[in-house]
């Protein structure tokens, strides 16, 4: 007896088509053909479905009954009486606002729309934000300004390889997506330049035509420089700039501070690299522009993105068939999770919650009095940490993210969560964060529960269970529904008490149509029915029997006179520079076998046997200054916290940088060290550099140790 599903993988925003299917013992992942893999998996697919029966998989609520004690098991009702209990005693004492919502962009498109209802509706409060803020905020935000909307990628995947020239800025998606590197080779196959911008030589620079490896905060000096060579070649395409944006000549004098020599000597990038790329993209006939994290993590991520939008449309790509700039997006549904309402300032359809015309159409969606609705809160990283604090919210629900891990500066956000009055966490395992609440409530995973997905592409995708989840277990939206009827929020107009917040899916992804109906991120048209039919819907898709948008700006952009807007940037320095005390740069990253926090894939063996532990890359050379031999223990400290990992000596990474990923928890918590500098826009967290010190943690045999 087997039975087969139809689905995609849990983790990336790549959402690999699998297939899934139940036999006697255990249920295995098949690789399936879809037109994003095209039938390749990564490992952590292949062996995604372990965790469904894991022995660490929660099946009952926990509650702490008192701070410091143990967290126990106990009923569901008795752990949603506590919930409600406490969230009513916080809000009573200290108003609305004071218990805050965090989600994530893993959660399906349901979900997402659902906490963010939860969050203004049944909480009535501001502060509900999310983990994509530490993911791609910031290039959503300079998409945000310079061509009206945030798509990740504003094309189809396809498009990469049949692009001349390909560039990527900080991604390594030899190891964060791998079936994505097919289309890399098909494009160099053809002919094509792949130009990879990487303070590392990365599985994927290898692969590169051309690797400019610069210091870490430096791309946006990279970018002018490109742009500065591309006008004094003759390279801009004068007329896409005079028909098609605004705004150019202000960013052509920026750029004329940015000549090559300034620019090698601000990025370490040579001249001539500079050149070739800019010859390379300047003279495509297809380019495409990409960005990922390296890139966008900074305090000045925003204007680093918009300085490669800049070039891209100086070009003229966005639009070109074939051509265009893209963000690749990184969670499993880091696009649709940021389009419907889990953002402070957000309401569905990615329409602003301080926007009076979006507020009275998501409020009359939602049967409540726009006046009712609350007003923008904060973002993720200002959020924790106001958390407990005077003022600050005394209790959280998390939904889908492990902050004890994963934000920056985690030492003092660990500090701010021990500090709330009422933690509650919905996973299903004990991640790190869970393990601090004082309520935890076990959620159905992705093969337990249907839902769509919008990936990197701004594909909407189906996610459908193989089965229901085990006892003792809920889905999210079924533990949000209850909690919703229990904070007393029914619908009496209908007169029977029916719920304002439904659990199927299928009914939350109608009222989410509805919702978004007339926004940027339009769902209006997309049904569960033509999702199966169209491999895929890509939004924005107003009309049921009008089609999906693959391709973005082919016509014109949407802003209010239809051009896209080119936005000068000035580079500046890195947040915390090298100094005398600090003097290596700190950066970090991925693995390909961990995933985000680690809370699900360190706990499958298959994954953990590749990537057991955290490490700290560093050049020989700079490990001999610090006497450091690969594998020795070392301590990497700045001036919120330290780490510690063994060495690994490569001659891949730039002797003034070391690299650790950000998988591993306690004394190995990268996030203990990184810096909590903000770009003044996206609210992005500097995880990609700080300044730190590093030294050889165990004294060595015959060394003193008093
Ligand atoms: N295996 C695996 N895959 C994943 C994930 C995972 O956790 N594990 N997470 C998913 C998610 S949520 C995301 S957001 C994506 C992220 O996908 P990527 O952005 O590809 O991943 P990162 O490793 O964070 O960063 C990419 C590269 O940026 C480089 N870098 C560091 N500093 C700089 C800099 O200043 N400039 C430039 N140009 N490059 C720099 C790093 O050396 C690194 O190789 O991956 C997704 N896929
Ligand atoms: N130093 C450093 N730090 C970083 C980054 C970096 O590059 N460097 N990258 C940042 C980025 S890009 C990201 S995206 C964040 C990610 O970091 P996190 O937000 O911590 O992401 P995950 O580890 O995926 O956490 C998801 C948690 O929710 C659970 N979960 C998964 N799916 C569901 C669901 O459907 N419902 C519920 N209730 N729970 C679920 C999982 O078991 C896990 O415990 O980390 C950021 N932190
Ligand atoms: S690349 Fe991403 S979506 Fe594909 S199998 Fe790997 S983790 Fe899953
Ligand atoms: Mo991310």
């Amino acid at each position: 007896m087997s039975q087969d599903v139809v689905t995609h993988c849990p983790y990336c925003a790549l959402q690999c088509g699998m297939t899934l299917r139940r036999t006697a013992e255990r249920v295995e992942v098949l690789p399936r053909q879809f037109p994003t893999n095209r039938g390749g998996l990564c490992q952590k697919g292949w062996t995604a479905a372990e965790l469904l029966d894991h022995p660490d998989r929660l099946t009952t609520p926990l509650l702490r009954d008192r701070p410091g004690g143990q967290l126990r098991p106990a009923s569901w009702p008795e752990a949603l009486d506590r919930v409600v209990a406490g969230i009513r005693r916080i809000q009573s004492a200290y108003g609305r606002d004071a218990v805050a919502v965090f989600g994530g962009g893993g959660l399906t498109n349901e979900k997402a729309y659902a906490l963010g209802k939860f969050a203004r509706v049944a909480l009535g409060t501001r502060n509900i934000d999310y983990n994509g803020r530490f993911c791609m905020s910031s290039a959503a935000a300079a998409g945000m300004r310079a061509f009206g909307v945030d798509r990740g990628l504003p094309f189809p995947l396809a498009d990469l390889s049949t692009a001349d020239t390909l560039l990527l800025v900080g991604a390594n998606v030899a190891e964060t997506m791998p079936p994505l590197v097919r289309y890399l080779v098909e494009q160099r196959q053809r002919g094509g330049t792949l130009i990879v911008i990487d303070p590392r030589v990365t599985a994927t620079a290898r692969q590169a035509t051309l690797h400019l490896q610069p210091t870490p905060g430096t791309d946006l000096a990279v970018a002018n420089a490109l742009l500065h060579i591309a006008l004094a070649e003759g390279l801009v395409d004068k007329d896409y700039v005079a028909a098609r944006t605004t705004g150019f000549d202000q960013v052509r004098r920026v750029t004329a501070g940015y000549w090559p020599a300034r620019a090698e000597r601000l990025s370490g990038v040579p001249v001539a690299d500079l050149e070739a790329a800019a010859r390379a993209l300047g003279t495509a006939e297809r380019a495409i522009i990409l960005t990922a994290r390296g890139a966008e993590q900074h305090a000045k991520g925003v204007d680093t993105v918009t300085a490669f939008v800049n070039l891209a449309l100086a070009l003229g790509l966005p639009g070109r068939p074939g051509s265009g700039y893209g963000c690749l997006t990184g969670q499993g549904n880091g696009q649709g999770g940021r389009e419907h309402g889990q953002k402070a300032d957000q309401l569905p359809g990615y329409r602003r919650i301080d926007d009076p015309a979006a507020r009275a159409h998501v409020a009359g969606v939602w049967g409540v009095d726009p006046d009712a609705l609350p007003g923008p809160g904060v973002s993720a990283y200002e959020l924790l940490s106001a958390l407990g604090t005077d003022g600050g919210p005394k209790g959280l629900l998390v939904f889908g993210s492990n902050p004890v891990v994963s934000a920056p500066r985690a030492g003092r956000i660990e500090g701010r969560l021990r500090d709330l009055d009422l933690l509650v966490v919905a996973d299903f395992v004990r991640s790190e964060t869970a393990e601090i609440a004082d309520v935890v409530l076990p959620t159905a995973q992705w093969a337990e529960e249907d839902g769509t997905m919008t990936n990197l592409e701004g594909r909407v995708l189906r996610r459908r269970a193989l089965g229901p989840p085990p006892p003792g277990v809920r889905t999210d939206l079924a533990l949000l529904a209850d909690l919703a009827d229990r904070l007393d929020h029914v619908d009496g107009s209908a007169g029977q008490g029916r719920s304002r917040f439904p659990a199927a899916p299928e009914q939350v992804f109608a009222e989410l149509r509805r919702a978004s109906a007339g926004g940027a991120a339009d769902y209006a048209g997309i049904t569960w029915e033509r999702i199966d039919a169209e491999d895929g819907v890509f939004w924005p898709c107003p009309d049921e029997d009008g089609p999906g948008m693959p391709r973005l700006f082919a016509d014109g952009f949407p802003t209010p006179d239809g051009r896209a807007r080119f936005v000068p940037v000035e580079h500046r320095p890195v947040a915390e520079e090298v100094c005398p005390d600090y003097p290596v740069y700190l950066t970090t990253g991925r693995v390909l076998t961990q995933y985000q926090s680690g809370a699900q894939t360190r706990r499958v063996e298959a994954l953990r046997r590749v990537a057991p532990n955290a490490f700290l890359e560093l050049h020989p050379d700079l490990a001999a200054r610090l006497g450091v031999a690969d594998g020795d223990e070392v301590r990497v400290t700045s001036r919120r916290g330290e780490m510690r990992a063994p060495a690994r000596l490569t001659p891949t990474i730039r002797p003034d940088t070391v690299f650790a990923p950000f998988h591993w928890a306690g004394a190995a918590r990268i996030n203990s060290v990184t810096s909590d500098a903000l770009d003044p826009v996206s609210r992005m967290p500097e995880f990609k550099v700080c300044a730190v010190r590093v030294e050889k943690a165990v004294a060595s045999a015959g060394e003193g140790t008093a």
